[in-house]
């Protein structure tokens, strides 16, 4: 490659990284994230080297999911959250796991136009979601970047995702604590409690509690309180509050934070946290074997000659699915050897 092609991230070395990441510089930790999320494998090696020079810094950092539906306000949160955070010596990254993105060729989650107090402040980090083929890839990169986040001296990282599919899933098996939001004025928003994400659920607030929607936002509290008594009881040892918040007033913030405090405290307490981290780590490992494996599966060029016409035939039921999918891994292991 010509020097022309050359990027600045290409002229960084590895010590470069390491070194810049630990002086905590901003645009050295940016640089080492674009590295991870590079799809080239030279880039991925480099990458992972300098994760593994940094990994005895990371694991400090109170991570925190920020889950709930569009709309529901979760960037104004961050935003609001994390200045409140910043004034008590705090440094916050915010990441985001959107596995939209990839198909509309940008997040909106992170960006940083919705977090404007944040994006102009030193002690905050903002990263939009990356554009990765698959929920496994975006969220196996947020997990990299999250580690660098760390090492560069970010003590809370906010993981912002939507309510969509498998994320929050995913999500939540990348973070200590996962505060779910809702909106005022339950109905819909109880069925959701049915669907399994509130479950997942360490902390539920109900944010826009103000103006006139205070008073529904207590019904609404008092509601999910009430449900929550009806579900099957994850750890005993904790019950997940119910509060109300104001995003846009900062109305319930201090409470919020201590919801989410006491959370994280309660899991390092009972020894908690490390299990669930080393149970974190070792899925992480099967999602970046399934990521692998299927993105090597998809790019076997006999594979995808073969998929549409032994697709055509089990739609028309000359063959099983199964004996289409026995083929193809039958093709892709040939060309693997
Ligand atoms: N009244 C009120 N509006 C809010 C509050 N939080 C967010 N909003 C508004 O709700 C809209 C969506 O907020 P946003 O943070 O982008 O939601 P997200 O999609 O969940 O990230 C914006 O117009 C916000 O100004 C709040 O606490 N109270
Ligand atoms: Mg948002």
């Amino acid at each position: 490659m010509t020097s022309a092609g050359k990027t600045n991230r290409q002229e960084l070395s590895l010590d470069d990284y390491v070194e810049g990441i630990r002086q905590g510089s901003r645009r050295v930790l940016a640089q080492a994230i674009t590295l991870v999320e590079s799809q080239q494998s030279t880039d991925g090696d480099r990458a992972q080297e300098v994760l593994r020079r940094l990994m005895p810094y990371t694991g400090q950092a109170h991570r925190i999911g920020i889950s709930g539906i569009p709309g529901v306000g979760k960037s104004t949160l961050i935003d609001a959250l994390g200045i409140q955070l910043i004034d008590s010596e705090h440094r916050v990254a915010v990441l985001a796991v959107d596995p939209s993105s990839s198909l509309s060729g940008g997040s909106i989650l992170g960006d940083k136009s919705r977090m404007p107090r944040l994006a102009s402040n030193n002690d905050a980090f903002i990263r939009p979601s990356p554009n990765a083929l698959s929920l496994g890839g975006v969220t196996m990169r947020t997990r990299e970047s999250m580690l660098l986040c760390e090492a560069a001296g970010y003590d809370v990282v906010l993981v912002e995702t939507v309510g969509v599919g498998q994320s929050e899933t995913m999500v939540a098996d990348l973070v200590d604590t996962f505060l779910l939001l809702m909106l005022p004025g339950a109905g819909d928003e109880l069925q959701g409690l049915k669907k399994g994400i509130v479950e997942l659920a360490d902390v539920i607030a109900v944010n826009k509690a103000d103006e006139d929607n205070l008073e529904r936002a207590r019904i609404a509290q008092r509601e999910y309180m009430a449900a929550l008594h009806f579900l099957p009881g994850r750890d005993q040892e904790w019950c997940p509050p119910v509060l109300t918040v104001s995003a846009k007033t900062g109305a319930g913030l201090p409470e919020l934070w201590n919801s989410l405090h006491s959370h994280r405290a309660a899991l390092e307490g009972s020894g908690e946290l490390e299990v669930k981290r080393q149970l974190q780590l070792r899925n992480w490992i099967w999602t970046v074997i399934e990521e692998r494996l299927l993105r090597a599966f998809r790019s076997t060029a006999g594979v995808e000659e073969r998929l549409r016409s032994l697709e055509t035939g089990v739609a028309a039921g000359q063959l099983t699915a199964t004996m289409a999918a026995d083929e193809l891994i039958r093709i892709f292991r040939d060309t693997a050897d």
